[in-house]
């Protein structure tokens, strides 16, 4: 059932025991939202428990709480089964055999499959933490530094640090808000620009990979398994294809192992949600992803065609 963000807050009033999820490869959004919103029902006297069915990137762990995140294991009691930033049940992994607990699912993908039993979708919003804002307003949350660091993270890192064009104003108010509650932009957005050594390394090979299609309107990286396990993280390395002069679409291949390829894409104006969603993904308009079964090769020809067309055909495109 679709609800209003004000019956959101009513359902977690009337829980006592909740358990707060998000998607695997958890991202500063969904992890700054669980945590926020953690932090906000523990206030209340609530307890929680969050889960996350994935190691949490060393990059977040200086968000407050972060380090009480647990692997999802065997059956845990709980009221409500929160799911945040998550499309897709299949998203969160084995938090979902957790619990029988009824789920409410708050989210801003517009690939969403409406999968709880209670949700919250808002495609304008540029993050899940921006919803979360606007939620611990109503829920008349205290809003502390360490939600406000969580929750600028949250907002931060989905809308690219307001450079996106999921930027609203609100979005700015929103992260203004924070600011004014102890959120420090310099210290975050350092602490997330930090890369190890070994990242920056591994760029100089991935640079090495970029290939040109469609005019070099496509524009690809590649990344075999040595060169995944020898960095901290890819986080990043698609923004170099994606901010080439020309470029409609970035896209980033992952072999993460023999047979299996994570794709991201990123776009200026073709809808590759759509794209992902072909290929039992999801995602944004502009910012989206899937995982493909398959040889790097085979992969690459499928998933280059699949955008040859739509960038070529002019329809995927989308207004303003
Ligand atoms: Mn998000």
């Amino acid at each position: 059932m679709e609800v209003s963000l004000k019956r959101a807050a009513e359902i977690l009033a009337k829980a006592n025991n909740i358990i707060v999820t998000g998607h695997i490869y958890p991202d500063g959004d969904s992890l700054g939202s669980i945590l926020a919103l953690s932090e906000a029902l523990a206030s209340f006297n609530k307890k929680v428990q969050m889960y996350i069915d994935d190691d949490i990137p060393l990059v977040y762990h200086f968000l407050k709480g972060a380090e009480n995140v647990q692997k999802p294991e065997g059956k845990v009691q709980a009221d409500l089964l929160v799911v945040l930033d998550a499309s897709d049940d299949e998203r969160i992994g084995k938090v979902k055999s957790i619990t029988d607990a009824p789920i409410l699912n708050i989210d801003h993908h517009i690939s969403n499959i409406k999968f709880a039993d209670y949700w919250y979708l808002d495609t304008k919003a540029a993050a899940t933490g921006e919803i979360i804002m606007a939620l611990l307003n109503i829920m008349h949350a205290k809003i502390t530094p360490d939600i406000a660091a969580a929750l600028y993270t949250a907002i931060a890192t989905d809308c690219g640090f307001f450079r996106y064009a999921n930027t609203t104003a609100n979005t700015m108010t929103q992260a203004a808000r924070l600011i004014e509650h102890g959120a420090k932009p310099n210290i975050i957005a350092e602490t997330l620009e930090t890369k190890p050594l070994n990242t920056i390394l591994a760029l100089k090979e991935v640079l090495d990979s970029l290939e040109f299609y469609d005019d070099g309107k496509v524009a690809t990286i590649t990344l075999l398994p040595e060169l995944i396990e020898a960095t901290s993280t890819t986080e990043g390395f698609i923004n170099y294809p994606r901010n080439i002069e020309g470029v409609e679409v970035a896209v980033m291949f992952k072999v993460v192992e023999e047979g299996s390829v994570r794709i991201s894409m990123r776009s200026k104006e073709v809808d590759v949600s759509k794209i992902a969603l072909q290929f039992g993904g999801g995602g944004h308009k502009r910012a989206a992803g899937c995982t493909m079964p398959g040889d790097i090769k085979a992969v690459k020809d499928q998933l280059l065609s699949a955008i040859h067309r739509h960038v070529n055909s002019g329809q995927m495109r989308f207004e303003q």
